[in-house]
């Protein structure tokens, strides 16, 4: 029995695992099983209950069957009034003139006589309650009565789409909520709100005029023709507030961002620190700039990136937290980001509430989007398809696509092929409410049912806002170039603020004085801004960015007076003296073992598969004393296990990660006659010491869809938001990535120049040549290698594993890939690692890792040294070797092999670069030293599987010239040719060439 071989206690401490502490007796492993599927409660989140909606009555049945042709007229209408309604503020959407699924007369009713009356009872809702309608026997309407009603709710200026929805509830939901007019639209009219709908219309338009005048040559993607958007995003903040949420995160785009940003209303952001990003001033305090010309430190990013976080105060509500993320230019490639942000801060915040606080109650994401690019990226359909999956849900998105029918200079017709900008959220069976943008009050309304859909279903809703763009894509551009009809359209049209206020003048709410006050107000506000530039400096406001302790008052403000705000309180500016950057990371052999053991525990009566049994006793056998050596899994489920036990929680996100691509992690094992499933290590590690206060962290194995872009932006944000999470992305192999390249160039390797973000995600990438084709075989290191701004030379100040954007390694052994997972969370600064991770190593026991290796004081060394060279006594062989082959990953065991078969043990020496950027000059050198490289007579060359045109070669070629002792070396490449493909497809060409690679590494001696 599996379950009989774990035992034990452990002699441990919570805080270091190999501290002094660590002989400190820790509690007994208490299971705590289980009786659940892993997949149906991930992580302390509750899913909502299921919201019932009552079925028919028996009675309402039969009404139903009696009134056949009146149902599905009724029924026609719910699903096709979206194609009449008055949506559409130019009319440009291709229509039909006349809804013909609209007519009664089509449907064999009795449309001529006035006074027939029909009972509606189970076919259109009457009753705000339920339950009163179903107790009621008849409910009468004329003709005339029933088409009045339905026209009202169905053909307005919200168009409603939702009977496509294959869930029943949410048909009846939907429907009650409209007929029955529980939202009705008079709750939108109340003066107090118009008067602040206005404000926020006026205010916008004073703010793009303000712009244009002040400066002309601006490009701001202002939001003239969609200022609605701005009252849309106000109902459901507001709703939202009432609700208790605390938290929004916000993804949007370009257009109108200016005007979110700075409306005093919404997110306050200082107009006159926008106004001296306008003129070429920095966002970020100056210090921490870039040298110009030089490039390096912060850069910064442009106008229409700029974002905030703001807390709103609505009436009886406690402040909401509305945070607006850094966006890149790559349209909708933020949606995924924010989702992964908004579930870790869900899961960051339910920790303290548990018992109360269900999936999507606290933090909400909101996802604006353009039209055409809701339509033209694949990353919409990526992102929309996380949304009801276990490990990525974040309780409901509402989308707000500002729908101008233009994307720069593309019309619909040209721009899609659905009819509707929102059809692809139909995939996910999203309700959708298109809303016409000219009437505020109307998307107030729509806002406020999505938010309600959102809440009762916890589940995605798109509110299609129809508007125009008054100008260009940006105010540079002559949109008559290419829509001349279009734009006369729009020319001709008073602006949505104006039109808004004639009305609150004719209805008697607002004089003509009132609204000009209201204008002069924030035009007087905006104007004192600007005076203020003079002698402004930029301060920081993110949490997860540093803010200066000394504020922005003073420039001497060096980078080491930098802290960092909230969940980032613990964690330092990568380049401040404080910061940490070789930590400790080995660990008592004695909690290895025991956490080795709980790894594979599975409880009493679980049936697992009977091949993984061996798997299990294999692990066991290599944590015993003079066992053969911990493979890749291992390791890495004694790097996890480590960091859980030092509380901190850990997320591997990608396809089939749970059990891995080559069946070697089973880090969650599937009981063979129940599928219920147990992941170890949630269960079986031994408590802290002081469990009162301190918690072990949790796995999360998020087997994912087959996205790659969504997936990696998902973790990516869910990295932002929490430093306290080992948070991975895994490759099903490694170039797969490509998939994901925008993630990569604009978030991953970026976000820390361009926006003072830090990331601590790691991806493992599995990478090597074994004769898997042109795809399978690479994760294009030299595309990670050209994305880092890795040093060409060695300069130690400042510190290059501080200033570099991200860690690219390839380890070779389990050991070193252990003390790089828990180095990764143990530094007291964050920086993405990518991981070339291995295929052929996973089992090789030559790769195997001795368990010693993993032991306090043993920590990832940046270049291997040849180990047949240990111990120190025969290091004199060491300087008589006549050549010394550099390399890194894989081949070199492929290259000890061939060393060893040909008897060349004194005459060649082998050198892994493990860390490859930030290239590791001085432990490069020290090592070389050994070799007397710098003797003429010495060769070094470097050797690689991979094409020269690819691999680490072209990264390395110059930077080993500035090793010392290399400088007057020529180091001779040793490798494949140049190629197109990777790896070549025809197995006998991968078998010559790679043979010519290892074999002739040995020619000449
Ligand atoms: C991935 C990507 N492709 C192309 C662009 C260039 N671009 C910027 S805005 C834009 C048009 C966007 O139209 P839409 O989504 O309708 O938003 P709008 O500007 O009309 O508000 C284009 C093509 C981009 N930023 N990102």
């Amino acid at each position: 029995m599996v379950s009989s071989l774990v035992r034990t206690t452990t002699t441990a401490t919570r805080s270091s695992l190999g501290g002094k502490k660590a002989a400190k007796t820790v509690k007994t492993v208490q299971p705590r099983i289980l009786g659940r599927l892993y997949h149906d409660e991930s992580f302390g989140y509750r899913k909502p209950p299921a919201f019932a909606f009552p079925d028919y009555t028996e009675a309402q049945l039969q009404n139903r069957h009696a009134n056949a042709a009146l149902l599905r007229y009724v029924d026609s209408v719910r699903m096709h009034a979206h194609r009449a309604a008055r949506i559409d503020p130019l009319d440009l959407i291709d229509r039909e003139s006349e809804v013909a699924a609209l007519n009664p007369g089509r449907y064999g009713l009795p449309v001529d006589d006035p006074e027939h009356q029909f009972n509606v009872n189970g076919i259109i809702w009457t009753h705000p309650n339920v339950s009163e309608q179903r107790g009621s026997e008849q409910e009468l309407m004329t003709m005339d009565e029933i088409n009045r009603r339905l026209r009202e709710v169905y053909v307005g200026r919200i168009g409603f789409e939702y009977m496509h929805s294959p869930s029943k509830t949410e048909r009846l939901w939907f429907s009650h909520l409209l007929e029955s007019n529980s939202i009705p639209a008079s709750a939108f009219q109340s003066h107090k709100l118009r008067k602040r709908i206005h404000g926020l219309l006026a205010r916008s338009e004073v703010f793009d005029n303000f712009l244009q005048l002040k400066f002309p040559n601006l490009k701001r993607y202002g939001l003239e023709g969609g200022e609605s958007m701005l009252p849309a995003l106000d109902s459901l903040f507001s709703a939202a507030a009432r609700a208790s949420l605390s938290h929004i995160i916000v993804a949007m785009p370009h257009r109108g961002r200016l005007n979110l940003l700075t409306d005093p209303e919404l997110l306050k952001y200082d107009p006159t620190g926008l106004f001296y990003k306008i003129r070429g001033g920095a966002e970020w305090p100056e210090e921490l700039v870039g040298e110009i010309g030089v490039g390096g430190g912060v850069e910064g990013d442009v106008l229409s990136h700029l974002t905030s976080s703001a807390n709103l105060h609505y009436p009886n509500t406690k402040p909401l937290k509305v945070s607006l993320l850094p966006n890149p230019s790559h349209l909708e490639a933020i949606n995924a980001v924010a989702l992964g942000k908004t579930r870790a801060k869900q899961y960051s915040l339910l920790r303290t509430s548990p018992e109360t606080c269900q999936l999507g109650d606290r933090v909400m994401c909101i996802q604006l989007h353009g039209d055409a690019a809701f339509t033209g990226q694949g990353v919409v359909m990526e992102t929309l398809g996380l949304s009801g999956l276990p490990h990525y849900t974040s309780g409901g998105t509402v989308h707000l696509v500002v729908d101008n029918n233009i994307g720069y200079t593309t019309p619909i017709a040209h721009a899609r092929s659905s009819q509707y900008c929102s059809d692809v959220g139909k995939m996910i069976g999203a309700p959708v409410l298109h809303v016409n943008g000219d009437y505020p009050e109307d998307v107030f309304r729509a806002m406020e049912i999505a938010f309600k859909y959102r809440q009762y279903f916890r589940k995605d809703i798109i509110v299609d806002l129809l508007v125009y763009r008054r100008w260009g894509h940006n105010e540079l551009d002559v949109p008559n170039f290419t829509s001349p009809l279009m734009y006369e359209k729009i020319a001709a049209r008073k602006s949505v603020p104006r039109i808004y206020e004639e009305k609150m003048m004719s209805d008697e709410i607002l004089t003509q004085e009132e609204i000009e006050s209201v204008r002069k107000e924030y035009r007087t506000h905006l104007d004192s801004a600007l005076v203020a530039l003079s002698g402004y400096k930029s301060s920081l406001s993110d949490s997860n960015s540093p803010v200066s302790s000394s504020s922005s008052s003073s420039n001497s403000a060096a980078p080491s007076a930098l802290r960092m705000k909230s969940q980032w309180s613990t964690i330092h500016w990568p380049t401040s003296p404080s910061a940490i950057t070789h930590p400790s990371t080995g660990v008592d052999l004695d909690v290895l073992r025991e956490l080795g053991r709980a790894s594979v525990k599975v409880p009493e009566g679980f049936e697992v598969h009977e091949k993984l049994k061996r798997f299990v006793k294999g692990r066991l056998g290599s944590l015993e004393e003079n066992g053969k050596g911990v493979d890749w899994a291992t390791g890495e489920a004694l790097a996890f296990a480590s960091l859980m036990l030092e509380g901190n929680d850990i997320r591997i996100s990608g396809q089939d990660v749970g059990r891995g691509t080559f069946s070697q992690r089973h880090a969650m094992l599937v009981d063979q006659r129940t599928e219920r499933v147990v992941v170890p290590l949630n269960e079986f590690l031994p408590s802290p010491p002081n469990s009162n206060d301190e918690r072990v962290g949790k796995l999360e194995l998020a087997n994912s869809s087959l996205s790659e872009m969504a997936v990696l932006g998902f973790e990516y944000g869910a990295s932002w938001e929490r430093p306290d999470l080992l948070s991975i992305w895994e490759a099903q192999f490694g170039d797969f990535f490509n998939g994901a390249q925008i993630i990569i160039d604009t978030f991953v390797s970026s976000a820390e120049t361009k926006w003072l973000k830090q990331s601590g995600i790691v991806l493992l990438l599995p990478h090597g040549l074994d004769g898997a084709g042109p795809e399978h075989s690479s994760c294009r290191l030299e595309r990670w290698l050209q994305l880092t701004n890795d040093r060409y030379a060695h300069n130690s100040s400042p510190n290059n594993h501080q200033t570099i954007n991200m860690h690219i390694v390839f380890p070779t052994t389990p050991s070193q890939y252990f003390h790089l997972l828990r180095r990764q969370m143990k530094r007291n600064y964050r920086k993405p690692l990518i991981v070339a991770g291995p295929k052929a190593l996973l089992r090789l026991p030559a790769a195997a890792s001795p368990l010693e290796e993993f032991a306090q004081g043993k920590s990832f060394k940046p270049v291997l040294d040849d180990p047949i060279f240990e111990p120190q006594s025969q290091s004199t062989k060491q300087a008589e070797v006549k050549r010394v082959l550099l390399c890194t990953g894989k081949i070199y065991y492929e290259l000890a092999k061939e060393r060893k078969e040909r008897g060349l043990e004194d005459k060649v020496g082998i050198v892994r670069v493990e860390e490859i950027a930030p290239f590791p000059f001085v432990e490069l050198g020290d090592v070389l030293a050994k070799y007397s490289s710098r003797e003429t007579d010495k060769e070094v060359w470097w050797v690689q599987e991979e094409s020269r045109n690819q691999g680490v070669w072209g990264h390395v070629q110059e930077r080993l010239r500035n090793v010392q002792g290399l400088e007057a070396v020529d180091v001779k490449y040793w490798g494949r040719k140049e190629s197109a493909l990777p790896a070549p497809g025809v197995g006998k060409m991968y078998k010559e060439q790679q043979e010519r690679v290892v074999k002739g590494a040995f020619e000449g001696l």
